[in-house]
């Protein structure tokens, strides 16, 4: 290994729906994160492993920052800034436009930071240059220091401008992961995030929040066959039970099957995906059922 060898931690933060999870997925070059157009689909701080020529990328995708109401929200802001304090570099990725009051949760832990920040200005497709340019202005002004990076994680635009300036200011390392590891994430753990996703894609209104997935069983007695999975999917109330399922159980069939193609991707393995709906009573305001479900700060 040279002795000139970088790797360290880069968090992508910011608030819910700028593109994080989408930038992750296209920097790693594969499905790890689920995204939506919905906010607040991240729960958990993921990494993502890119490798470039001299130097190994680990990013951390992270919940959006907001100001938390409940427990699990408490939790999920928490881990944000966690990720933040443990990063080498931080990314802080927002929409084009300027600055706004949304950003007065995360801003103040951007301003004492004692890392390199990296202000990435995503979505730029959805904006002409004129529009931009005052935009990457103001973020200048707000951290002089900073460069600040125009991006689109939806087409893979300024993506190579931006690794290559995080690449620059990583401490000389050698790699933590092997070069074809792309996370460090279990495929049990990546199997309920799927199935969550679909949910988020089938589901309205308070639904996508209401709901945790657990894997109760990851069975691969059978592998490379076959890979047996049964999960649950907690809800908070009856009623939201009943339009999980759908009528004749079709909503739960969709989500199923799209859900089971997607982690047959994953694990290159033909899977038997069995899902179940269960209640518990409001968990998202218990502390201990949102640790239960597997949230940890
Ligand atoms: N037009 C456009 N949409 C994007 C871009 N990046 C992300 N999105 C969309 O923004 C929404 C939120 O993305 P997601 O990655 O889940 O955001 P997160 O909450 O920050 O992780 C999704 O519908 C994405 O397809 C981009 O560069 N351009
Ligand atoms: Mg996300």
């Amino acid at each position: 290994m040279p002795e000139t060898f970088k790797c360290g931690y880069a968090a992508l933060m910011g608030l819910p729906n700028v593109g994080k999870s989408t930038l992750l997925n296209r920097l790693v070059g594969g499905k790890l994160a689920i995204t939506s157009p919905k906010p607040q689909t991240t729960r958990f701080r993921l990494l993502g492993i890119l490798n470039r020529p001299g130097a190994q990328i680990l990013f951390l995708d992270t919940p959006g920052v907001i100001d938390p109401k409940g427990a699990l929200n408490e939790v999920l802001v928490q881990a944000a800034i966690t990720a933040l304090n443990e990063a080498d570099v931080v990314v802080w990725l927002v929409e084009p436009q300027t600055p706004d009051t949304r950003d007065r949760v995360l801003l103040p832990h951007l301003k004492k930071l004692e890392r390199p920040l990296i202000i990435a200005v995503n979505k730029i497709d959805l904006v002409a240059k004129p529009k931009l340019l005052p935009v990457m202005a103001a973020y200048h002004e707000l951290f002089p220091q900073a460069p600040v990076v125009p991006v689109s994680a939806l087409l893979g635009d300024g993506l190579d401008d931006l690794t290559a300036e995080i690449v620059q200011l990583l401490p000389a390392a050698p790699p933590l992961y092997p070069e074809d590891q792309p996370t460090d994430a279990t495929e049990r753990f990546l199997a309920a995030e799927f199935i969550r996703e679909r949910l988020f894609h089938h589901t309205g209104e308070e639904i996508p929040y209401a709901v945790a997935v657990q894997i109760e069983e990851f069975d691969e007695r059978q592998r490379p066959e076959l890979v047996r999975i049964r999960a649950v999917i907690y809800v908070e109330r009856q009623s939201q039970k009943g339009i999980v399922i759908g009528k004749h159980g079709k909503m739960l069939k969709i989500i199923g099957q799209e859900a089971r193609v997607e982690i047959e991707n994953l694990l290159g393995a033909k899977v038997f995906l069995e899902l179940w709906v269960k209640v518990w009573k409001n968990w998202r305001k218990d502390p201990r059922a949102v640790r239960r479900l597997g949230y940890q700060a």
